[in-house]
């Protein structure tokens, strides 16, 4: 089993500053910790993070055929971005959205998730754990 683990924009600033939000682990903290959980699991996981809205979208086609599961925290991205649910949408891989912070719980605009409408699963609030979760329901199948 393959899987793509996307993120989006200002998450290779975790642990920089907003600890209270997101903790003080860095995003090489984040994919250590994913690629130990797959390792144990015998699952290949690649990564990618960009701040871009259009690169996002093109490793999402880049994806087609290629991939079992998505993993996907698009960040700011997850609240405007019609572009990034049709590119999920047009490779129809299964995906998991996940969010370290709850979403919920925060500002009226970070309610709104396009993602979420095509996502099979919403992980939010869970800190890092959100994207182990997240691996363990894709290889659940
Ligand atoms: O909770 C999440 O995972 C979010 O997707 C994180 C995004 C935010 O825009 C979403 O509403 C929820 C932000 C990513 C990281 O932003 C930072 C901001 C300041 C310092 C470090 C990271």
């Amino acid at each position: 089993m393959n899987v793509l683990v996307i993120n989006g924009p200002n998450i290779n600033m975790l642990g920089i500053r907003e600890k209270n939000i997101y903790g003080s682990e860095t995003y090489d903290d984040l994919v250590n910790l994913i690629k130990k959980s797959a390792d144990e699991k015998g699952v290949t996981v690649d990564f990618f993070q960009s701040n871009s809205e259009g690169d996002i979208v093109t490793r999402i086609q880049q994806a087609y055929e290629k991939y079992d599961g998505i993993i996907i925290n698009p960040a700011a991205y997850t609240h405007t971005s019609v572009a990034i649910l049709d590119a999920l949408k047009a490779v129809s891989i299964k995906t998991v959205e996940v969010h370290i912070s709850d979403v919920d719980e925060r500002e009226e605009f970070r309610h709104i998730s396009y993602v979420s409408l095509y996502a099979s699963k919403v992980i939010k609030g869970h800190g890092f754990n959100g994207y182990i979760e997240a691996l363990n329901y894709l290889c659940e199948g």
